[in-house]
């Protein structure tokens, strides 16, 4: 069983889109197994996104990720972090399959309604930045 790190980004939860995703992640035979809901500080936002930091789209993004509040969550199931990547579709929703949440959801490149991680080794770094131990549970049953 893996983990993986989901957000369900400011554009979305302001629609009042969480139950829906919530919804199809379930559907789809991945498990939530810890969830909350925060608002993103300026620094906290910059952390995470670290890895874009030279990139030109950086402060924007950054900003519009404390610009509401997020639900992040994890997930588990049997190759969930492929499966919830291919379940949320292409980063710019306009080249995004149907019946992804980035398709269904998704205003532009910036606002693109979730994130999740793209490795296992990024699960547990992201995982461990929101997410203590004790606030995960891997024994939901099947
Ligand atoms: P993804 O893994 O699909 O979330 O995409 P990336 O890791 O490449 O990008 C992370 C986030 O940066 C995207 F979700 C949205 C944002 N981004 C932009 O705002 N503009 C871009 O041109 C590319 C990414």
């Amino acid at each position: 069983m893996e983990q993986t790190l989901s957000i369900i980004k400011p554009d979305a939860v302001k629609r009042g889109l969480t139950g829906e995703i919530n919804t199809l992640i379930e559907k789809n035979k991945m498990r939530i197994v810890a969830q909350k809901m925060l608002h993103l500080s300026l620094v906290d936002a910059k952390g995470f996104y670290f890895v874009h930091k030279e990139r030109a789209f950086f402060n924007d993004l950054c900003e519009y990720m404390t610009s509401g509040p997020i639900v992040v969550q994890v997930l588990m199931g049997k190759n969930v972090i492929r499966n919830y990547r291919n379940l949320m579709g292409a980063t710019n929703p306009t080249n995004a399959d149907d019946g992804t949440i980035r398709k269904k959801y998704g205003l532009s490149v910036e606002e693109n309604s979730v994130h999740g991680s793209d490795s296992k080794e990024n699960s547990e770094i992201e995982i461990n930045f929101f997410f203590s131990k004790r606030e995960i549970f891997n024994h939901l049953g099947s």
